[in-house]
């Protein structure tokens, strides 16, 4: 059954009619023009004939007028691609409806009736990956934001509440096991073969929380007993000979059910709770209620195929999906525009629980760090959107890091302001009050500021103003009294050229040098353009430590001796205030030498400075190796870039790399020490084991830097003697940077060793295009004609495009041919699936603050795909935005 929605195009390319075409501009959506629907559709019953090529949905709606709603005798369902096989409405077949553009309308007399609508489509033509689709032999959908719509015509929007009653009849061979939301009621076979399934959701839910899977799948199963004993089947369903993989998954699954019910209060709420990972999946994972869809990459694990970071991502994602069990399906969005009540309030929690599960400030370091590298360039250029965006045309596009991160930083701050336990009670308010509801990022704030007893008024701001707020920082001093001078600047951001002042929490502790200690930790509040704070009884100036734990999502700007910053990261007590000391010492001296201001013995003192800072690191037995492998990460080029207002990617490279190459030079003996003592520690999962092998990477890479020959020797020593892909993979990526036959055999190895387990021959791919090699670009393309390559795929086109796209040696390199590279990408990729080929967008939305001739050539690659003849929605959305 096709799903075409548009007629052929006229070159009769089939994959230009599949997806959704846009030959004109596609409409924008405005938060302020929300209306309920006038509706509702308290109950839908769903069965389902499934076929990887033609699946029959019968759809039974109960609805009624709406009494909160202006009244209308029309009601819209919403399509995408889908075409009307037919319709019944109490009971009669019906010819009264009549298609506008993909919805389907029909008009209703009374308050209440049936509607029967039956479609047809089929899923092995889904390449989109939204709605149902086929994925290695198997049937799985993704619904939010607007996938339901491709399956059956509804009013797909997220303040429509239903509960479902799904029946799922398929060929008992191919579809052994049928899933879907809620409790399994009943089972039974038929005489052709075929058997079936019937479920029943008794939470009322909004559509894109529907979920269905029907494949040859195997279980892991457990259980857990809620705080109020309530006893829960748990069952992880992969693939036959990846059950062995699961066992993180599920421990990571029982440890966040318990941390909710301890930290939060809540308790899950069905008798089963299913997971099912799938190897094609747009995101990372979906939290449909009770049937959470998981992209392979966030389940499977061991030490073998994953590495510690897979772990931790792998915890995180179970713990997100999880957790959105109540912020997001027991209390879900109005309209979309309320994404990041559900999305940022999540991401706090899963962060917050990660945080407790492992070293806190080293999760606490690796969110700022995701911060910095995606949603501050984000919030600096052309795509920069409020956490609560006022309009789109692609909701899929406001799936950012703005919503995600920015908007869990918002509420962070918050907590901050009242203290855990007054937080505590403001979102026991907002369960409490909003529960079973379709609400706003304003029912949440009100139900804080209630519960918790805070002042919200002018925060409320962090909601509708986008942009990175900079704090300008300078601390006087005089007789017996400090005083701090703060500035804030709001930057203008597309569509919103003035701001006003935002209140700004700033964890400060002020140092004495003499005993490197401070009287204690104070909370100042920021609320207007400009204020000073006085502190008394300080005979000699001190040394401030300002936006302690990152208090605040905020650029600081400091006017600081470089000594003082050397003091900070060898002495303060708060880790992300060191870690941000010694990170500065470095932004700071790579702008000076990336512009050209220093003077060669200038530049040799700087790197002396650093160097030492960094021998500090290392000597500290104080620290452990998770945070000393943290202290390592030199800033990223990226997040250099967005310290710059125009930023020269070629000379952020060089002068990165030679950096490294200084340290790693200067310090060869200390590294050569740690690296062996780390290699010596046995693989275990416990923090020191984990800590030991990140150290030794960090100090393979600076040695490989300073001493090309060594590096090599010892990179290959470490990817022979590797029981585990941390080290492997550690390895793998110093060799991938440098020419010689270790590289080759290494890729090799690599790849026959893993050939059949697409995880990891993902990351074959991801370290290839990740790679510090001066032929990146050669080595990507011929990648693309590899047999394992394909565009159908998102995790091998992430682990190919993404990660070329995100390397900024490579991307942009200084002929433009990076640029082309991933213009190309888009353009084919766009009518295969509009929403990750959108997604490569944002990295040549980036010219504007790029140096003239990489500018120039970065906006004609964008101009090119402007002029492409038929471009998705999601593309058009993204390009025209990075343009305008
Ligand atoms: N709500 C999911 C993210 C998600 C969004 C859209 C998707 O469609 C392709 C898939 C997943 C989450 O926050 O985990
Ligand atoms: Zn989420």
């Amino acid at each position: 059954m096709d799903i075409a929605r548009t007629p052929s195009t006229p070159d009769g390319n089939p994959e230009l009619a599949d997806a959704a075409r846009t030959p004109q501009e596609p409409p924008t959506i405005r938060r302020e023009d929300y209306q309920p629907f006038p509706w509702t559709v308290p109950e839908v019953s769903l069965d389902f004939d499934l076929g990887l090529e033609a699946t029959r949905i019968v759809s039974t709606l109960k609805v009624a007028r709406n009494p909160a709603a202006e009244a209308s005798p029309t009601i819209r369902l919403n399509g995408d691609g889908l075409e009307v096989v037919s319709v019944a409405i109490d009971g009669e077949p019906s010819n009264g409806w009549t298609m506008d553009g993909d919805d389907l309308l029909l008009t209703l007399p009374g308050e209440a009736h049936e509607i029967r609508i039956v479609t047809e489509i089929d899923p092995s033509a889904n390449t989109q990956l939204m709605g149902l689709y086929a994925s290695d032999g198997m049937l799985c959908t993704q619904c939010e934001a607007q996938g339901f719509r491709r399956i059956t015509f509804f009013p797909d929007r997220p303040d429509v509440l239903s509960t479902y009653r799904v029946k799922m009849h398929g060929d008992a061979e191919t579809f052994p096991v049928l899933l879907c939301n809620g409790n399994l009621e009943s089972t039974g076979k038929d005489e052709d073969g075929t058997h079936w399934a019937e479920w029943h959701d008794p939470w009322p839910k909004p559509s894109y929380l529907f979920a269905l899977v029907a494949g040859q799948l195997v279980a892991n199963t457990d259980s857990f007993t809620t705080m109020n004993g309530r006893e829960v089947t748990l069952n992880i369903y992969v693939r036959d000979g990846d059950l062995d993989r699961t066992g993180h998954a599920m421990e990571s699954l029982k440890k966040s059910m318990r941390w909710d019910e301890e930290t939060f209060g809540r308790e899950y709420d069905l008798d089963l709770f299913n997971i099912v990972a799938v190897s094609d999946f747009n995101m990372g994972a979906m939290e449909n209620k009770g049937l959470n869809v998981f992209n392979t990459k966030y389940v499977l694990a061991d030490e073998d195929t994953a590495t510690d970071g897979d772990f931790d991502g792998v915890e995180g994602v179970i713990a997100h999906e999880y957790f959105h069990n109540w912020s997001g399906n027991r209390i879900t969005c109005r309209d979309w525009f309320q994404l990041s009540l559900k999305e940022g309030f999540t991401v706090l929690r899963d962060q917050l629980f990660s945080q407790d599960m492992g070293s806190a400030p080293v999760k606490r370091i690796e969110d700022v760090r995701v911060l910095r590298g995606a949603q501050f360039p984000e919030d600096s250029g052309p795509l920069a959107h409020p956490i609560r965006p006022d309009s789109y045309r692609e909701i899929s596009n406001f799936y950012t890091a703005t919503v995600y991160n920015k908007g869990a930083e918002v509420i962070r701050m918050m907590r901050t302001m009242c203290g855990e336990e007054r937080f505590r009670k403001g979102t026991d308010l907002y369960f409490d009050r909003h529960d079973g509801e379709a609400a706003t990022c304003e029912d949440f704030v009100r139900a804080i500021e209630e519960g918790a007893g805070l002042d919200l008024e002018q925060f409320r701001r962090w909601y509708s103003q986008a942009g990175t707020p900079k704090i300008t920082v300078r601390l006087e001093h005089a007789g017996n009294t400090a005083t701090l001078h703060l500035s804030q600047d709001v930057p203008a951001t597309p569509g919103q050229p003035e701001k006003q002042p935002m209140p700004i929490p700033l964890k400060l502790a002020l140092f004495d040098r003499e005993s490197k200690s401070h009287r204690g930790e104070e909370l100042i509040v920021l609320d207007s353009q400009e204020a000073s704070f006085t502190f008394e009884g300080f005979a000699q100036p001190p040394v401030l430590s300002i936006n302690r734990g990152f208090s605040a999502p905020v650029v600081i700007e400091r006017d600081i001796a470089q000594d003082d910053l050397v003091f900070l990261a060898a002495h303060d007590d708060d880790p992300f205030a060191r870690y941000e000391a010694l990170q500065d010492l470095i932004v700071s001296h790579l702008k000076q030498s990336v512009n050209g201001d220093l003077a060669d013995a200038e530049r040799d003192s700087a790197r002396t400075a650093i160097a030492a800072a960094i021998r500090a690191v290392l000597q500290d037995d104080a620290l452990d190796d998770l945070m000393r492998g943290e202290l390592l990460v030199l800033p990223s080029e990226t997040y250099l870039a967005e310290t710059m207002a125009v930023a020269d990617p070629g000379r952020i490279h060089e002068e990165r790399q030679a950096l490294r190459a200084a340290i790693g030079a200067t310090l060869k003996d200390d590294f050569s020490a740690l690296h062996k003592r780390a290699s010596a520690v046995p693989y275990s999962l416990q923090p020191e084991a984990r800590g030991a092998r990140k150290v030794k990477t960090q100090a393979l890479m600076f040695l490989a830097a300073g001493d090309p020959e060594l590096g090599r020797a010892m990179a290959w020593a470490q990817y022979e003697a590797a029981d585990n892909m941390t080290d492997r993979q550690g390895a793998l990526m110093v060799l991938t940077g440098v020419d010689g036959i270790e590289r080759t055999n290494a890729l090799l190895d690599f790849y026959n060793r893993y050939k059949g387990n697409a995880l990891v021959v993902d990351k074959w791919f991801a370290l290839q295009a990740g790679s510090m090699h001066p032929n990146t670009i050669e080595h990507v393309k011929a990648l693309a004609e590899h047999p394992d390559f394909t565009m159908k795929n998102p995790n091998r086109v992430r682990s190919l495009f993404m990660a070329f796209a995100y390397n900024p040696h490579a991307f942009h390199a200084a002929d433009g041919e990076g640029y082309r590279l991933v213009a190309d990408v888009i353009l084919a990729l766009d009518p295969i699936n509009p929403q990750t080929a959108a997604r490569f967008v944002p990295q040549l939305g980036k010219w504007r603050r790029m140096e003239p001739k990489r500018s120039a050539m970065m906006k004609e690659q964008l101009e090119r795909i402007a002029s492409a003849p038929a471009l998705s929605r999601d593309t058009y959305e993204q390009v025209s935005r990075s343009l305008g």
